[in-house]
């Protein structure tokens, strides 16, 4: 359908990228057949019913039901093949399949910046395994952008404040346009870059080089920098909520409410603590507002993903053995357990014991 002559369309190169255009196409043949239809019965009618003398008078017409039933029937049913076959590619496409891997991305005047879970970082580049599929999370450090892959057929707008995410799975190895679409300022025209998509075992090659710690250590070791061991662990004397399995998990609040610990809860929680109280606890949490970069954000939450439940109630001197350095409870461990795929890539967050049941 796609002539190699006029490049009317970009590459192919997603699983959503056919299925998008034959939408697409479909819908530009429905607007061009009803656009030759109206305008070729306008010039007919105009023509046969044109009026021939001053005197004439047009004789009396009378609905026809049958008529009026049809046009509107007719377009009514159209109009239902296009919602129904947009919202079905829609779902999908909002949908990420649960062992998508975890790509993070934070979009700034004028660049994109990319940090992977195994730590290798990249700017206004996205390395991408062939037929894998990959979730981008993204948010904004100053205003909105919008991630823009026009061979995969997505596009996403990138929230300051927020999390936006979008799925993928690249079909066809090579590089590909990455743009911004959304203004952004001055040089948001110089906002673009390139995504790569490579067989796997180059990808792992390309992905294994890199010296930059994984995103969970780096969030642990920030766990500790910043402070939040001295009230989310076993031993602390403030007493913060216990974040082992915290992702995903749901959290009762204050008022009364529940909700799911997701990504958006979880920032939230570090830069306004006291926006949403856990129950039961006091709303003495430091807000980190302003303290904290949007990587750095990313780096926290990945850690708290791999915090793995503790199944035995409350341990906590016994915590501090296993580990060797300060964080008691809360050890890194490739958790099985959160939709968290992030600990398919990253086998090694330090020790790697699992601490399931350290009451025996
Ligand atoms: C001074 C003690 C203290 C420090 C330091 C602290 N927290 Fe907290 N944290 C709390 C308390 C108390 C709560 C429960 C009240 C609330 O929801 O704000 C809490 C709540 C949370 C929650 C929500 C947990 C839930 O079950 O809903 C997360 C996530 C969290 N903290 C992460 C962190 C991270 C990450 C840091 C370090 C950057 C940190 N905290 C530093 C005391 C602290
Ligand atoms: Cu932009």
């Amino acid at each position: 359908m796609q002539s190699s002559t006029v490049p009317l369309f970009p590459e192919q190169a997603s699983s959503f990228a056919l299925q998008v255009d034959l939408l697409y196409l479909f819908l530009t043949a429905v607007s061009a057949f009803f656009t030759i239809l109206v305008s070729g019965i306008i010039i007919f009618f105009a023509i046969k019913y044109r009026r021939r003398s001053d005197a004439e008078r047009p004789p009396m017409t009378v609905a026809n039901l049958l008529l009026e039933i049809t046009w509107i029937v007719v377009p009514l049913a159209i109009s239902f093949v296009m919602f129904i076959w947009g919202a079905a590619i829609f779902f999908k496409m909002a949908s990420p399949p649960k062992e998508a891997m975890d790509i993070y991305v934070t979009g700034k005047q004028w660049m994109w910046k990319i940090q992977h879970v195994n730590g290798h970082r990249e700017i206004n580049e996205l390395h991408v395994p062939l037929g894998k599929p990959v979730r981008l999370t993204m948010t904004s450090e100053d205003v909105l952008h919008s991630f823009y892959i026009p061979a995969f057929r997505i596009k996403a707008d990138v929230i300051p404040g927020s999390y936006s995410k979008m799925w993928f799975q690249a079909t066809k190895p090579g590089k590909y346009h990455l743009f911004c679409a959304e203004y952004c300022g001055t040089k948001h025209s110089g906002m673009i870059g390139s995504v790569i998509v490579m067989e796997q075992s180059e990808y792992d090659a390309w992905l294994g080089n890199t010296k930059d710690s994984s995103l969970a250590e780096a969030g642990q070791k920030l766990f500790k920098t910043m402070g939040c061991v001295n009230c989310h662990s076993a031993q602390s004397d403030i007493k913060g909520p216990n974040l082992e399995g915290i992702y995903g998990k749901q959290v009762r609040l204050q008022d009364g409410n529940t909700l799911i610990a997701d990504e958006r809860y979880l920032r939230e929680s570090l830069l306004v603590p006291n926006a949403k109280l856990t129950e039961g606890f006091p709303a003495n949490m430091p807000a980190y507002q302003g303290l904290i970069t949007e990587e750095q954000i990313l780096q926290l939450i990945s850690y708290m993903r791999t915090l793995t439940p503790v199944v035995t109630s409350n341990t906590p001197s016994k915590a501090s053995t296993p580990v060797t350095q300060a964080t008691p409870k809360p050890e890194a461990t490739p958790a099985p357990k959160p939709p968290a795929n992030s600990a398919t890539t990253e086998s090694k967050p330090s020790g790697s014991t699992p601490k399931s049941e350290p009451a025996k």
